[in-house]
Formats: structure tokens, C-alpha cells, sequence
């Protein structure tokens, strides 16, 4: 169910590419620096495979050089990717990994501009993007570029952070978490997944012979807390970016050529749908965050009742233990079916909102110079909005 409402917004963004196909095919253009009309063509054609597409998403580890990406990469996906504490990674390396592509890039400051530029390249274009720190971007340049990628790149919804090398310094991780929200004030950390790790007690943990050594190592890691992050990371934005993606570069494609003619009002009614579009998708990513939070909260209350019953077991255990799980199942079928609810809801006011936008005096105008022109009926034919 929830697939065909996915469906549905494909099939959206999939009539907003259409328009976009017509208007460069049958159109005299001026591109920018770099861009041709078989370039613009051919990326367009790319984002149409993405729209449907199945494909492995792309993870970029990016961040300052030396920060510790191939090491955790090597830990991840249980290769050897050589390390050093020079700038070692100069080109990006593909990882297949459990159906997602992870991207090994080149650190960035290190004073050599072909790997900045080979790292800005996935800053742009990666799925999803994991940005690696360490506790030294408080005190150098790492933490002015952080902030001025957030701001160019504008991948906010896309980005996950973590904070390597911990065992550097001897600080509590709420230290942590305070420095690197002044960085980014006023959105809040949270919002990025923040997590605090050491790769290098990782590696001792994986090496040690003890027992005891190895349990030590991995409970100051912190790597078991990155990796619980990293699966609810992947799982709440993996949805989202399939079909955010597209979007993104349709609206990056834009920005690469101009019409000759005059068509401030078309781009204005094409950039008032994809807002649209992208403000749903939000809603119904804070519907699946709501769901998945009150599940949480559900699974800790029952088990928190259970857990201090044990202490002073009532009279009828059993009748009390069948009580506790059925009124867990009922509240568990209420919030599906809330979010059911909700998602049918959001969508009805989606149609609305859409044929609102349909029937505005800014879509008249756009429609009656199409109807009232060959050369523009030519260019939208077949893709009006439905
Ligand atoms: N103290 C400490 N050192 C670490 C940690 N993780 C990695 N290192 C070391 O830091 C150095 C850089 O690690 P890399 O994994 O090569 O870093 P990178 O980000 O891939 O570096 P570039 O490829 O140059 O961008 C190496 O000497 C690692 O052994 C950590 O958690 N703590
Ligand atoms: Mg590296």
C-alpha cells in the first residue's frame, strides 16, 4: 500500500521530467560554462533512470583528510584499504556493501586541489553522506569548511555525522555534542545523526586475544552505538533520497541553461510544484520518524511494567503477563492504523493541494499561452500536470 502512494509520487516527479525533456529538445537555450545541449540531455536522461530506479544507493565518507574515513570504511566492510597519517586516499574508491555503494573520497584541506575537487564532486552527487570530524575541528579551518559545505551543498537532510579519534582527548561526549552545535546553530544536532567513536580502540578491540581486552576495547569505541545510528540513518533517509534525489538534480540541471524566450512564468509554476512535492515528502518522513519513536516508547513501557512486576510478581502473573501483551498488540494496531490514517490524509490533501495549484490564476496564464501558442503546445504536449 505504502508502495503504490510511492508510486504515485514517482509518477509526479516523472510528468515535472517530461516537462523538462520537451522544453530542452524543442527549444533554443543559452547553457552555461561547461554545458551543451547533449550534456543536459544525457544527465537528464541519467535522473530519468533514477526516478524508478533499484539501484544501490551511494554513501560518500567525506570530511577533513586524516580524519579516520578509510580506517572506518576498512572496519565496516572488512577490508584493507591502506592508511596513513599523511593524505593517503588521492583517488575515491567503490565499496559494494550489504546493497549499498559506499564512497571512499579524499580528504579535504590537505592542500591539493584535485582532491578537493574529486570530494566536492560527491558532496554533490552521493545519495547519502556520511561527514567524518574529530574532536581538532574546534581548534583549526575543519570547522569553518564544515560549515560552509553545509551551507553550499545544502545536504542537510542527507547527512550524518560522526565524530572520530575520541580517544584523543579526555572529554565527555556532552562536551563534544556542545562544540559542535555552535558549529552548526541553529539546526539541531540531532538532526544529524551525531555519533562520537574511536576507530583506532575498534582496531584493538578486533586484534586483541583477550577476551576481556577485546570487550574493553569495543565498549570505549563506541562503534556498537555508530553502527545502531548508522542502521536508523540508512533506514529513515534511504525512502526519502530515492525520490528526493531526482528532484535535487532536476533542480541542479535547471540552473545549467536558460531559455531564450520568455519563460519566468512557466519556471515559476514548475518551481511551485517541486516546492510542493518536497514539502510533502517532509510530512511524510515525520509521520514514519512519529511511528517509529511512539513504537520505541510502546516497546519500553511494556517492558518497564514487566520488568518491575518481577520485583513484586502480582497475585495472577500469567493473566497479568496475557494483559500486558494484548494491550501492547492493541496499541500497536491503534498506531499503525493511525499511520495509515495519516498517510491516506496526507495524500488526499496532496491531490487538493495539487488541483489548487491547477486551477490558480499563475496556471491559467501558463496554460492559456501554451493553448493560445504551436510552438509552446508543441513543447508541453503530452505532459500537462494531471
Ligand atoms: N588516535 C586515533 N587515530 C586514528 C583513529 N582512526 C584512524 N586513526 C589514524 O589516523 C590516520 C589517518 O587515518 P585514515 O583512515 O587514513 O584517514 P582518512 O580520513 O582516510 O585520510 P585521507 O585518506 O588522507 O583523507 C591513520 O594513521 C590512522 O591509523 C582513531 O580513532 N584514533
Ligand atoms: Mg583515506
Amino acid at each position: 500500500m505504502l508502495d503504490l502512494k510511492i508510486k504515485i509520487i514517482q509518477n509526479k516527479i516523472n510528468t515535472v521530467y517530461k516537462y523538462f525533456k520537451n522544453l530542452i529538445e524543442k527549444n533554443q537555450l543559452n547553457f552555461r560554462v561547461g554545458y551543451n545541449k547533449e550534456k543536459v540531455l544525457s544527465e537528464l536522461n541519467n535522473i530519468k533512470n533514477l526516478i524508478y530506479n533499484s539501484n544501490p544507493i551511494t554513501i560518500a565518507f567525506v570530511g577533513e583528510f586524516n580524519a579516520g574515513k578509510t580506517t572506518i570504511i576498512n572496519i565496516l566492510t572488512d577490508n584493507n584499504f591502506p592508511v596513513s597519517a599523511k593524505p593517503e586516499t588521492s583517488k575515491s574508491i567503490k565499496i559494494e556493501w550489504n546493497n549499498y555503494t559506499i564512497i571512499d573520497t579524499p580528504g579535504l584541506g590537505a592542500g591539493n586541489p584535485n582532491h578537493d575537487k574529486e570530494t566536492e564532486q560527491w558532496l554533490e552527487s552521493a545519495d547519502l553522506l556520511i561527514y567524518i570530524l574529530t574532536p581538532d575541528l574546534f581548534n583549526s579551518y575543519a570547522g569553518k569548511r564544515f560549515h560552509d559545505i553545509l551551507k553550499k551543498y545544502n545536504r542537510n537532510q542527507e547527512l550524518m555525522l560522526v565524530m572520530n579519534m575520541i580517544d584523543q582527548e579526555d572529554n565527555e561526549i556532552h562536551i563534544y555534542e556542545e562544540e559542535l552545535q555552535s558549529v552548526i546553530d541553529p539546526i539541531p544536532l540531532n538532526d544529524y545523526y551525531p555519533t562520537f567513536i574511536s576507530a583506532k580502540y575498534m582496531l584493538e578491540s578486533i586484534n586483541a586475544d583477550d577476551t576481556e581486552d577485546k570487550e574493553y576495547y569495543r565498549e570505549e569505541s563506541r562503534f556498537d552505538s555508530f553502527l545502531q545510528t548508522l542502521n536508523a540513518f540508512l533506514l529513515n533517509k534511504e525512502q526519502k533520497s530515492r525520490l528526493t534525489t531526482p528532484l535535487t538534480k532536476l533542480y541542479a540541471l535547471s540552473q545549467t541553461f536558460e531559455l531564450k524566450s520568455d519563460f519566468n512564468k512557466e519556471v515559476e509554476f514548475l518551481n511551485l510544484k517541486t516546492q510542493f512535492f518536497s514539502e510533502t515528502l517532509n510530512t511524510l518522513n515525520t509521520l514514519f520518524n512519529d511511528f517509529e519513536d511512539n513504537l520505541k516508547a510502546e516497546i519500553s513501557a511494556t517492558s518497564g511494567e514487566i520488568y518491575l512486576s518481577l520485583d513484586n510478581p502480582p497475585e495472577k502473573f500469567k493473566e497479568f503477563l496475557e494483559n500486558e501483551f494484548n494491550s501492547f498488540n492493541e496499541n500497536l494496531t491503534k498506531r499503525r492504523d493511525d499511520l495509515i490514517e495519516n498517510i491516506n490524509l496526507l495524500m488526499q490533501d496532496f491531490e487538493n493541494e495539487n488541483l489548487t495549484i491547477e486551477k490558480s490564476d499563475l496556471s491559467k496564464e501558463v496554460y492559456d499561452k501554451i493553448n493560445n501558442s504551436e510552438q509552446l503546445k508543441d513543447i508541453f504536449e503530452n505532459c500537462s500536470a494531471q
